[in-house]
């Protein structure tokens, strides 16, 4: 369990937290052991601006358990869908200057992610590295590609004609995956095959993401706790 603070205004909350980050021994998930040793697939990080504040903590081989709450319902909606389907434990709290838009919350809550993700990764020993879905909902087919390759890089190949959720602009979901992206070092390539309903559309997208991150992060026995790399580097 890693915990990283940036811009914290609280410097007993910091070191409570620094207290709780001890790592905690496996709890009988494959992943946990072995290869990481025993130090368990989880992290903590808060970050704090002048237009948001955001904590995240997530654990790599959960069960799906999501606590969310950013001050935007339809993000809400996309993470905790995004935790059932990487069987991610995820607890995110965030506060953001929503009454501007949603655009910092949304941007700002997908760099923590990142951030958590890839600390609760470690180095990266005996994970799978790759992973890919293609999502179907209704008429809408999301295509989800990733590397967790240490080279930030996004490609988003999607339109909709109605790009409006309630007041929630799907155009925002890409502003998630750049700083998901950026965040965690990932090469993510998302593409809408088709479909045209925008709730369908994004939650495709996210549940597609969700399929090809549980994939990615899963640790192979046949890795044999190495690094899927043979440049030995990730
Ligand atoms: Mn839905």
């Amino acid at each position: 369990m890693t915990t990283i603070t940036t811009n914290t205004t609280a410097a007993a909350m910091s070191s409570a937290s620094k207290t709780s980050a001890k790592t905690k021994p496996a709890t009988g998930a494959t992943g946990a052991t072995g290869a990481t040793g025993t130090a368990a697939r989880a992290a903590t990080v808060r970050r704090e601006t002048a237009e948001t504040r955001v904590e995240i903590t997530v654990n790599l081989d959960g069960t799906g358990a999501a606590k969310i709450a950013t001050g935007v319902p339809f993000l809400d909606h996309m993470l905790t869908l995004l935790a059932r389907h990487a069987l991610l434990d995820l607890t995110v709290a965030a506060e953001g200057d929503t009454a501007v838009d949603y655009h910092h919350t949304v941007e700002d809550v997908g760099i923590v992610l990142g951030q958590a993700l890839r600390e609760a990764l470690g180095d990266k020993r005996g994970i799978r590295r790759y992973g890919f879905f293609l999502l179907p909902m209704d008429e809408t087919l999301a295509r989800v590609v990733l590397d967790l390759s240490n080279r930030p890089f996004l490609v988003y190949q999607v339109s909709t004609p109605n790009p409006m959720i309630r007041d929630f602009n799907v155009g925002l979901v890409r502003e998630f995956f750049q700083g998901l992206a950026n965040a965690l070092g990932a090469n993510v390539h998302i593409a809408l095959e088709y479909g045209e309903e925008p709730h369908h559309v994004a939650e495709a997208i996210f549940k597609g993401f969700a399929r090809a991150l549980l994939e990615a992060v899963t640790l192979d026995p046949r890795q044999a706790g190495s690094l899927p790399s043979t440049k030995g580097k990730l």
